[in-house]
């Protein structure tokens, strides 16, 4: 496996950054998740937009351009020969010394590694997945705002061991103030009265690419469509709920805290919606040739 790191394409073992990056002492960076489908990259532009905006959210100046940045990606795809592949793209503080001071970090690192993409087993887009509500609540948007896509996801990964702990996937993380905002790596979406609803990113969410995707699949289909602040209740009483995100694409859910939506079977907007957003990602992207 070729790794490109700081502008070069290396083994994998040879893939290594100095203990003293800030990404790994303090999680200071920000991260990407991006996939292709038969050698076309879904909405690469969007992520690469949402990179640079993270990091200028952290004040991190990324060294290259974006232009140059695609580059390096398609570059990293060819290298490994992927047609279907996860790509993961980091860009760190960079190495530092003992201290916070980002000024001590003269040079960001950037990586990305692109992989096989380990996905959801198929019963869970039939069948739909039980989730959970997270003990863990959701970063203020003041302390840390969760559009930005930093290398912190502690906030997350303490909800996903409240999943685990419960024999879930995934969890529902609330804000201090008991809106619904997203899950530990997904945002959420409901069918209610007829119209999608979804809550807006401000709340605590992630701007997702996949999100942004559905809701305008749902515009082309004329589904009516809002974004709404709601509270788990609005979830309970739903009659269609699922979560989209990258690795997720559109996943139906049919159970939250052991309650069942609607009659436990994945809904049929959110059904529509996945056939449609499978069309999507044959046809557009980035093409790439290996
Ligand atoms: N919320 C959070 C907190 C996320 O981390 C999403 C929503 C969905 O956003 P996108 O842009 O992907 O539609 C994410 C994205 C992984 C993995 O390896 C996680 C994500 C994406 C890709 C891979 O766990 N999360």
């Amino acid at each position: 496996m070729r790794i490109y790191l700081n502008g070069k394409l290396v083994d994998k073992d040879k893939a290594v950054i100095s203990v003293f990056d800030h990404g790994l002492l303090y999680g200071d960076g920000v991260f990407e998740g991006i996939r292709s489908y038969n050698s076309l990259v879904f909405r690469l532009k969007e992520h690469i937009d949402r990179l640079y905006r993270s990091a200028e959210a952290i004040e991190l100046k990324i060294p290259m351009t974006k232009a140059d940045m695609i580059k390096a990606v398609l570059e990293t795809l060819k290298a490994n020969g992927l047609k279907d592949a996860y790509i993961r793209l980091v860009v760190t503080r960079g190495s530092g010394d003992l201290g916070l001071d980002p000024r001590k970090c003269k040079v960001p690192t950037v990586f990305i590694i692109t992989d096989k993409i380990s996905l959801y087993p198929k019963e869970f887009y039939q069948n739909g997945l039980a989730i959970i509500t997270a003990k863990t609540r959701r970063n203020l948007v003041t302390a840390l705002n969760p559009k930005i896509k930093s290398l912190n996801y502690l906030n997350n990964i303490l909800a996903k061991i409240d999943a685990i702990k419960a024999g879930m996937e995934e969890a529902i993380m609330l804000t201090y103030n008991d809106y619904v905002a997203e899950c530990t790596g997904d945002n959420i979406f409901i069918i209610s009265g007829g119209r999608l609803i979804t809550p807006p990113a401000d709340v605590g969410a992630l701007e997702g690419i996949t999100r942004d995707a559905v809701i305008g699949l749902a515009r082309m289909m004329g589904i009516g469509f809002e974004e709404k602040m709601i509270k788990i209740e609005d979830i309970y009483a739903a009659s269609e709920v699922f979560l989209t995100g990258t690795a997720a694409e559109i996943i139906p859910v049919t159970m939250i805290d052991k309650r069942r939506i609607n009659d436990g079977k994945p809904g049929e907007v959110t059904k529509r919606l996945m056939e449609e957003f499978k069309k999507i990602t044959k046809v557009n992207g980035v093409k790439y040739e290996l």
